[in-house]
């Protein structure tokens, strides 16, 4: 796909009943991509320059160079929590990290239009709006490497839990908009997923259902261009805001890189639920600038010129730019930003390497409230499993 991030700013928005291109009768990949390039809202171009926008400018009116210096902040621990991670995998202490590199702005950003009564589900590479619910990036850290059972309390944040099935979470937030409509809440709830989870039918049937209950819930998909090796271009023939039409509820597609923009965008569709309009398509348009896990080698199927364009428009430099050039920070706050990277980076090397492993039994204990047979046998056969070590060790 081929969107300049760099383009006018107005907004197109996929409103329900209006003339859609999904209709119409074009088949090849060329035809349909030309009508239907998409304008990305955005506030903060790559260089740094604030550009108006008639309908999100509203949203981030009143904030301060303080709040926009926290914005930054928020990015720069969150990225530098991220890479304290692929190294510690890299080093044995993780079993696996889920690198959220260049998706900065989509996250922090809409982590922040979030209110403290909202209700979020992740998947499982959310750590920038993890950071942004106040959950300690540690406690993340712990179920990747493998010690507790997902790692935090879903309700003392409204944070829930990871998700590694892909799309599974669209529906949880849709059930759980639905539940708190039914309390009395005027609390919103927001979900997030990939551009690959898009092509799972559980989003669909969110989708519908969402519109159909008048949900109170966003729909925040982060097409970070690749879902594993495969390309954004095998999910869907229409940008991914554009499925929002068909469902009968506002699709946008967002600067995924910018900031100011996802914060914008997300607080204007949380305030529509909020009031009651039903549900929201986001698509941050963004790039996942690492592997897709640990486990990956992004180098087998996409080519490095496509990561050093996306690398021009940073979501960090950008932000710095700005700050720098309308005087809203100085040398000083970003050499004590430095340092609190780098305070923050020993903490979590500390406490993931002083983690105690889990009891060996402790698979066994969660799955039924009141134990199971096969569970029993399941554990018994590990029991002598355990025990075959002994003799062994004990016969040497
Ligand atoms: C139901 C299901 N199918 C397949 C997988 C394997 N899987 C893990 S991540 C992934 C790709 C997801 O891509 P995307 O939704 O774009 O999210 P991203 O990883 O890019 O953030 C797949 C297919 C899974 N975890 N769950
Ligand atoms: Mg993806």
């Amino acid at each position: 796909m081929t969107v300049d991030s760099s383009a006018a700013s107005k907004p197109r928005r996929s409103a329900a009943g209006k003339a859609g291109t999904t209709g119409t009768k074009r088949t090849t990949r060329t035809a349909a991509k030309k009508s239907t390039d998409p304008e990305l809202v955005q506030l903060l171009t790559p260089e740094g320059k604030r550009v108006k926008n008639a309908e999100y400018d509203a949203y981030v009116a009143g904030i301060t160079p303080d709040e926009l210096r926290g914005l930054y902040r928020d990015m720069v621990l969150t990225r530098r929590f991220d890479a304290e991670a692929t190294s510690l995998q890299r080093q044995g202490e993780l079993g696996l990290w889920a690198s959220l590199l260049g998706q900065e702005a989509a996250q922090i950003g809409s982590g922040r239009a979030t209110r403290e009564d909202d209700y979020v589900f992740p998947t499982y590479r959310e750590h920038g709006v993890a950071w942004c619910r106040g959950v300690d990036p540690t406690n993340l850290l712990g179920m990747f490497r493998g010690v507790n059972n997902g790692g935090w309390d879903p309700n003392s944040n409204n944070f829930h839990l990871y998700t590694i099935v892909i799309g599974s979470q669209a529906l949880h937030a849709t059930g759980y908009a639905m539940g708190i409509t039914k309390d009395g809440a005027d609390s919103a709830v927001i979900a997030y997923f990939g551009d690959g989870a898009s092509s799972q039918g559980d989003v669909s049937e969110a989708f519908n259902f969402s519109a159909v209950y008048n949900a109170p819930v966003v729909f925040f998909c982060q097409n970070n261009q690749w879902a594993i090796s495969e390309p954004t271009e095998k999910q869907t023939r229409v940008p991914l805001y554009q499925r929002a039409q068909g469902f009968g509820f506002p699709g946008v597609r967002v600067d995924g890189n910018d900031v100011l923009a996802c914060l914008a965008v997300t607080k204007w569709a949380l305030e529509r639920a909020r009031a009651g309009e039903g549900p929201t398509l986001i698509e941050a348009y963004t790039y996942r600038m690492g592997a897709h896990t640990t486990s990956d080698d992004p180098t087998r199927y996409r080519h490095d010129d496509e990561r050093a364009a996306w690398e021009a428009k940073d979501p960090i430099l950008r932000l710095r730019r700005f700050l720098e050039s309308a005087n809203h920070a100085d040398e000083g706050f970003f050499a004590e930003l430095e340092a609190e990277s780098e305070a923050l980076g020993k903490r979590v090397r500390e406490v993931v390497r002083a983690m105690p492993d889990p009891d060996d039994f402790a698979i066994f204990e969660n799955a039924y409230a009141d134990g199971h047979a096969l569970v029993d046998e399941e554990r018994a056969q590990f029991a002598a499993y355990q025990a075959s070590f002994a003799d062994a060790e004990g016969g040497k």
